[in-house]
This record gives structure tokens, C-alpha cells and sequence, in this order.
């Protein structure tokens, strides 16, 4: 496991919020992990809107590096104006290291990673997988452990299950009682192998097609409540 240490909530928020006057600006990661050709590229772009500069495309497949990007939300909040940059953090799906000259696979992908990130701590892990393909579901198994052996989840994360392709909706193949179960799975991973009591919660699930753009809203919203759920804005007081 790599030594990177932990934080716990109150230490996300001293590190990662700052709180001026009426002006609240909290800053975290939104990391996406699953296997390849899942969709975890193309929600990222659908997320940030830049269809300029990347057109929708089956062009952009494989990826082979972690790709990087940032998303801004603000809103107000009684007398708060809150801001949320996230940084998105989207891994290649490719698992393993890659061969010399085949650019990176996930644990390349990950050294990389460790090496540049700018905000350390994970508020929100996306475990994307296609819910036309259960294989991709019941390999999350592979994913989350993967993303807890290496210090990709604390307390203060919280976790979507991410299902791609909803525009299928004839060929789904993952129903509620798998997504149930996937979600106390990982629930019981996280509790076991961080010791820590983790809430059921902070385990969300939302389904969305890149494809129409369904659901895109759902995933911003869950994105956004994962943030308001760490720095609980009630508390800005006692800070
Ligand atoms: N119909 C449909 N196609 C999708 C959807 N999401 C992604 N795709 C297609 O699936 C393919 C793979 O998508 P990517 O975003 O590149 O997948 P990825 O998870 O980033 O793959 P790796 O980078 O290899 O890990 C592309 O051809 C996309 O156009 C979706 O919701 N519906
Ligand atoms: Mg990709």
C-alpha cells in the first residue's frame, strides 16, 4: 500500500476549504476508475461541456495516460456564495502496466499521478461501468480494492456507481438487486480494510448515456452533494 497518509473530515476541511467573509471556495478530486471502453473519457467531457474543443466522437477510445480536467460549480447558500472546483482525475481502464511504447495502463497511469495531483485528498471516486456489460459491474470487485490498496478512498470519499450506456435500454443487464449488492460490497471493503465505520450514504449510484446525455444532470448533482456532505456548510461556523 502506498505511504501516502490519510486524512480524516476535519482535516479535508482545514486543508481544502477557505472561507472569506460571505465567500466559500472548497477544492477536491473526482477520480474515475474502471475497466476500459466503460464510458469514463466521454463522461468526463460531457461533465466539463468542452465539446468544443473535443467533438463527440468515437475517434477518442483507449486512453492511455491519466487525463486531467477541472469542474466549476457555484451556487448560493443563505448568505454564502459557495464555489466547488473539483479536479477530475480520469484513469485508463487498461489494467496492469503497459508494454514499452504502449503508452500507460492503470498502475502507470497511477505513479503518474501520485507525481503531479495538486489536491491530494479523493471526494469523490467514480466506479464506472456499462450497464449493457456485467462483466464490467462485477469487475468493480477488482476496482475498488484496487482503489483502496492504494489510498484512493477515505472517510471523507464518497462513492458513485457509475453505469454508462442507459441509452441501451433494451440490452440492460445489471439490475437493482446486483447494484444493491455492489453497493454493500463496497461498503464492507472500505469498512474492513480502513477500519473505519463507512455509511451506506456515502454510497450513491446514477445511471447516464454520453450518448443522449441523460443523467448528466443526476451525476452533477451527486457530485455536488458528495461535496456539500464533506464540508457540511452548517458547520462553517465551528470552523
Ligand atoms: N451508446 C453509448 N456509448 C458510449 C457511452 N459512453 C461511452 N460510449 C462509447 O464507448 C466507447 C468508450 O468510451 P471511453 O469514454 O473512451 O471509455 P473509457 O472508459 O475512457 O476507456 P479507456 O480509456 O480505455 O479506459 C466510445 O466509443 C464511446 O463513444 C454511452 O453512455 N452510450
Ligand atoms: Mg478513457
Amino acid at each position: 500500500m502506498r505511504n501516502v497518509g490519510f486524512m480524516n473530515k476535519s482535516s479535508v476541511k482545514r486543508n481544502l476549504m477557505i472561507v472569506r467573509e460571505q465567500d466559500v471556495v472548497v477544492t477536491g478530486g473526482v477520480v474515475f476508475i474502471g475497466d476500459g471502453h466503460t464510458g469514463k473519457t466521454h463522461t468526463a467531457l460531457n461533465l466539463v461541456r468542452n465539446k468544443d474543443r473535443y467533438k463527440k466522437t468515437d475517434l477518442i477510445s483507449k486512453s492511455i495516460n491519466v487525463e486531467f480536467d477541472y469542474f466549476v460549480y457555484q451556487s448560493n447558500y443563505q448568505q454564502y456564495k459557495f464555489t466547488i472546483s473539483a479536479q477530475l482525475f480520469i484513469f485508463p481502464g487498461q489494467k496492469g502496466r503497459a508494454k514499452k511504447g504502449e503508452g500507460l495502463a492503470f498502475e502507470d497511469a497511477l505513479d503518474l499521478y501520485f507525481d503531479v495531483r495538486t489536491v491530494k485528498e479523493v471526494i469523490v471516486l467514480i466506479l464506472t461501468f456499462n450497464l449493457t456489460d456485467i462483466a464490467t459491474f462485477q469487475n468493480l470487485e477488482y476496482w475498488v480494492k484496487t482503489a483502496i490498496e492504494n489510498n484512493l478512498v477515505s472517510e471523507a470519499t464518497n462513492i458513485i456507481l457509475l453505469g454508462t450506456h442507459y441509452d441501451k435500454k433494451s440490452n440492460i443487464a445489471v439490475n437493482e438487486t446486483d447494484i444493491i449488492h455492489g453497493k454493500k460490497f463496497v461498503q464492507e471493503q472500505i469498512a474492513n480494510e480502513l477500519n473505519i465505520d463507512f455509511p451506506l450514504k456515502q454510497i450513491t449510484e446514477v445511471n447516464i448515456s454520453n450518448l443522449t446525455e441523460e443523467g448528466i444532470e443526476n451525476l452533477i448533482g451527486a457530485i455536488i452533494d458528495a461535496f456539500f456532505n464533506v464540508f457540511n456548510i452548517d458547520e462553517f461556523n465551528l470552523i
